[in-house]
């Protein structure tokens, strides 16, 4: 298996994290290819909780080589933190690997995201604030800052005075606020340049090289499917593809290098920020799985919304990533419900739809019918295989695998490295 993608099937938080840690014992690099510290990836091993923001979950596990994408946006301070706070906990860091070409998060793309979602008021997409849209748009609009440019200052001086020309001009004119000095950026970038040249290489000719020598290489996407920029709830989404062709794009590998894509699953389902939610519960429920599945963002600390399990959105997560299989997680969390809704179509405007509609206002309208399944009372925490879960629960499993289109070849059954069901 040379190549193989890990991502979010739904709208982030998944337990992508977990599920590459999990993996990353059996593989020798694992590779970012969106994204940037707007991810929050939580791994727990033992009693020690990492959560990781920028760098892969790779980096935990010692024979593995953790590499940082062309097409990530890399926050030169957040690295430098998240390295030496690893290196604080005895992680070593040192064979990671940055591509050259991945862009640069500058302060003024993180202010003009904090100021853009303040105007937007009513209407704000609910952003991490790490400066991700505006870094992405400059990369768009040729007017990006790469890792590269670090290492020659002339370059670095014109780029940053070309990316805040236009910047200046909306800030002052449109937000009314005060111009933003190139010179003091670039001296800033620049006091990052020395700590971070060891780590930056051609990273798509080493990761080529390494499937040609038969080495695994394991992409782990960052948010979710439906947050995808091309796929997912636009404009309620990131500004990157999470989804299994970003992991091309943004690592300079071909697709036929890849021979699987994993889904990772919740068995409900959960979403930060704002945009369309069809099973989002406004209840005791929905209170109730946030409290019991710890759902809070690992970034920004903000409530997770919670709902119960939408099968069109794992259909179609099927269809655009062409999953292989699912990991489905935290089917701990469902344990205690005597039924257990589970939406299986939508009604919108009085049709039922078998399928997440193209149209983003039928999607808006779309409301959730459910079938109940039965729940189950006991812990199942302990469970080593698919036989020691409880009936029900292996019914809920078996529903779901045949809903979603691609077959579950994990269970999780709680948050720590070992407490996984894996189906042969
Ligand atoms: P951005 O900052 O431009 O990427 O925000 C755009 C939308 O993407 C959502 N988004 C996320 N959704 C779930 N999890 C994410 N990571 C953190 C976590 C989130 C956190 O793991 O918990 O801590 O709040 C993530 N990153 C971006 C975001 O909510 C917007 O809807
Ligand atoms: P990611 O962004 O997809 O990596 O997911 P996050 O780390 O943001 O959120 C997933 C949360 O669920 C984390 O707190 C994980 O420790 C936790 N988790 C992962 N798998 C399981 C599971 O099977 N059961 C339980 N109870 N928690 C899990
Ligand atoms: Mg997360």
């Amino acid at each position: 298996m040379p190549a193989l993608v890990l991502l979010g099937a739904q709208w982030g938080d998944e337990g992508k994290g977990k599920a590459t840690d999990l993996l990353g014992g059996s593989v020798d690099y694992v590779v970012r290819y969106q994204g940037g510290n707007n991810a929050g990836h939580t791994v727990v091993v033992g009693d020690q909780k990492y959560a990781l923001h920028l760098l892969p979950s790779g980096i935990l596990s010692p024979g593995c080589t953790p590499v940082i994408g062309n097409g990530v946006v890399v926050d030169p301070a957040v690295l430098l933190s998240e390295l030496s706070g690893l290196n604080e906990r005895g992680v070593d860091t040192s064979k990671l690997l940055i591509s050259g070409n991945a862009h640069l998060i500058t302060p003024y793309n993180v202010t003009v995201d904090k100021v853009t979602e303040r105007f937007l008021g009513k209407r704000k997409i609910g952003t991490t604030g790490r400066g991700i849209g505006p870094t992405y748009a400059d990369k768009i609009n040729r007017v990006g800052v790469r890792v590269q440019d670090l290492y020659d200052e002339s370059i670095l001086e014109q780029k940053v005075e070309a990316a805040l020309e236009q910047k200046n001009q909306l800030l002052a004119k449109v937000f009314n606020r005060r111009a933003i000095e190139s010179g003091r950026i670039v001296e800033e970038m620049l006091q990052y340049a020395e700590q971070i040249k060891p780590y930056v290489a051609d990273t798509t000719l080493i990761l080529n090289n390494a499937i040609d020598e038969g080495k695994v290489v394991l992409f782990e996407g960052g948010q979710g499917t439906l947050l995808d920029v091309d796929h997912g709830t636009y404009p309620f989404v990131t500004s990157s593809n999470p989804t299994a062709g970003g992991a091309c794009t943004g690592s300079g590998v071909g697709p036929t290098k890849i021979s699987r894509v994993i889904g990772i699953l919740k068995a409900y389902t959960t979403r930060v920020g704002a945009g369309p939610f069809p099973t989002e519960l406004h209840d005791e429920d929905g209170e109730a799985l946030r409290r019991i599945g710890g759902e809070r963002g690992v970034t920004t600390g903000r409530d997770r919304r919670c709902g119960w399990f939408d099968a069109p959105i794992a259909r179609y997560a099927t269809r655009v990533n062409g999953l292989t299989d699912f990991f489905l997680t935290k089917l701990d969390v469902l344990t205690g419900w005597e039924r257990i809704p589970v939406c299986v179509a939508y009604e919108i405007d009085g049709r039922r739809v078998e399928e997440v509609p193209y149209n983003q206002t039928d999607f808006h309208h779309a409301k959730p019918v459910y079938e109940m399944l039965p729940g189950w009372s006991e812990d199942i925490t302990k469970a080593k295989t698919f036989g020691d879960l409880p009936k029900n629960a292996q019914a809920y499993v078996k529903a779901l695998e045949e809903m979603s289109g691609a077959p579950i070849s994990a269970i999780g059954v709680g948050p720590g490295r070992t407490e996984t069901i894996e189906i042969n």
